[in-house]
């Protein structure tokens, strides 16, 4: 076993002991960012198997590069995880916070965390919440905070940090990103600063908490907002017999015009999730926030019911039953991550029924407990309807099939299924 007191400390860092409660996609990373910069750090999670895992060096995520960040930090006894925290001067609670009933947020994970944590806080200390979280979050933690340790009130610097990594670029954004940090007052957002510059090589931005909060709902509700227009534009355009793709890209040739890319829906844990903690909370304002969710949210459904028309389409025109490829479950290209994902929603949707004339694509990884997999080329070779959910690079590598319905809702090939001219 490490104990911390026997290890050369980093003398230049003001910080002896750096606890980061919460070990997962951005908790996990930031441990290790940080031990590798000298500092001490102790991860503590709630999972006592992710805990073994980070202990024997070896990391239970899929993120480019970490495992040999985290086996070099473990290795040289720069971070150490328990299930439970300790003293530290610095504690960053990087937990998940989900819904709770009809899209509400549930920050009781960050509240839970800072309770754990509450008995180990001493005069001095830095307490920053990185969890998403719905705007007022880190006062209340600070009112509870204070309520049970009254006298830290005045010596505790307590302030909000939203993390803004992209999974699968995670290293390099972690260091390379600026930072928007809100303290509960000037001297927190201060100190807080002087943590992130440890690591942080983009700009520092100081502000208050609730602004901080309300900056990361901002952002991915911007870029939700900004993928809808382009997911409504691909309706429009799928019933005017336009070519959503290129129209995009003539628009797009105007000096101020960037509008995104269309797709199967809006999925992950982070932009399909955040926006709805704006409307929960300011419902009469948010009503393009909120109808952005509509709309990506029904762009997955739409294609589900475009695939049941295409098949009894094709049974008329065969007198049989089409295959189908589904092509992609992840919620996004070139990863394994299937949370919240419209591709994976589609093809429950459509296997609903009957599962027997469908073959499920997913080439970034070898096993799902519910969908069998077959190979993307095989699959691609055999069906009668090609429905391609995300634009994996593989996917994009395969010639067009003139001869099979394609269905290109990610935008692999960018071409209609069939010219329609009907000015002809
Ligand atoms: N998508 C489109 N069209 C596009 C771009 C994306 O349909 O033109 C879809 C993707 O296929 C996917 C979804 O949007 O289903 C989200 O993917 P993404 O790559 O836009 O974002 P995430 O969820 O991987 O990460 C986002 C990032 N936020 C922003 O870009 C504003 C990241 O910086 C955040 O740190 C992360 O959310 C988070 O944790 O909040």
């Amino acid at each position: 076993m490490v104990i911390y007191g026997d290890l050369p400390v980093n003398n230049k860092h003001w910080i002896m002991l750096f606890q980061c409660i919460g070990l997962g996609y951005i908790g996990l990373p930031t441990a290790a960012v940080v031990a590798s910069k000298g500092v001490r750090v102790h991860g503590v999670d709630v999972n006592d198997r992710v805990v073994d895992t980070i202990n024997q060096g070896e990391i239970h995520i899929v993120e480019p590069g970490l495992g040999e960040v985290v086996r070099q930090s473990v290795a040289s006894g720069m971070l150490l995880a328990s299930v439970e925290p300790k003293k530290a001067d610095v504690h960053l609670i990087v937990v998940p916070t989900p819904f709770k009933g009809v899209h509400e947020p549930d920050v009781s994970f960050v509240e839970a965390a800072t309770r754990k944590v509450l008995p180990f806080l001493k005069a001095g200390d830095t307490f920053i919440i990185e969890s998403t979280s719905p705007i007022g979050t880190t006062e209340q933690m600070a009112v509870l905070i204070f309520r049970e340790r009254p006298e830290l009130k005045g010596n505790l610097f307590i302030a909000y940090c939203p993390e803004r990594v992209l999974p699968g670029n995670v290293l390099h954004e972690l260091v390379h990103n600026d930072r928007v940090i809100g303290g509960i007052d000037e001297a927190s957002t201060l100190k807080a600063k002087e943590f992130y510059e440890l690591f942080v090589e983009g700009e520092l931005y100081g502000t208050n908490a609730r602004t901080a909060e309300m900056c990361k709902l901002t952002e991915n509700s911007s870029r939700d907002v900004q993928i809808a227009f382009a997911n409504e534009l691909s309706l429009i355009c799928d019933k005017a017999g336009i070519n959503v793709w290129e129209l995009i890209a003539l628009a797009n040739r105007h000096p101020r015009v960037n509008i995104l890319q269309p797709g199967a829906g809006v999925g992950g844990h982070c932009i399909a999730v955040d926006p709805w903690f704006i409307v929960s909370e300011y419902p009469r304002e948010s009503r393009l926030i909120g109808t952005a969710r509509e709309i990506n949210n029904y762009k997955a459904f739409w294609c589900a019911e475009k695939i049941h028309s295409s098949m009894l389409e094709f049974e008329l025109k065969h007198g049989r039953k089409p295959l189908v490829a589904l092509m992609g479950l992840a919620f996004k290209p070139n990863i394994d991550d299937l949370r919240e994902s419209p591709a994976k929603y589609i093809a429950q949707k459509v296997m609903q029924s009957e599962q027997n004339n469908f073959l499920v694509v997913e080439p970034n990884i070898d096993f799902h407990s519910v969908f069998k997999l077959t190979d993307y080329q095989e699959a691609y070779d055999r069906a009668d309807i090609v429905a391609f959910l995300v634009t994996h690079d593989e996917f994009k590598l395969l010639g067009y099939r003139d001869d099979a319905v394609v269905l290109d809702f990610a935008g692999v090939f960018k071409r209609l299924p069939e010219p329609r001219m009907s000015w002809v």
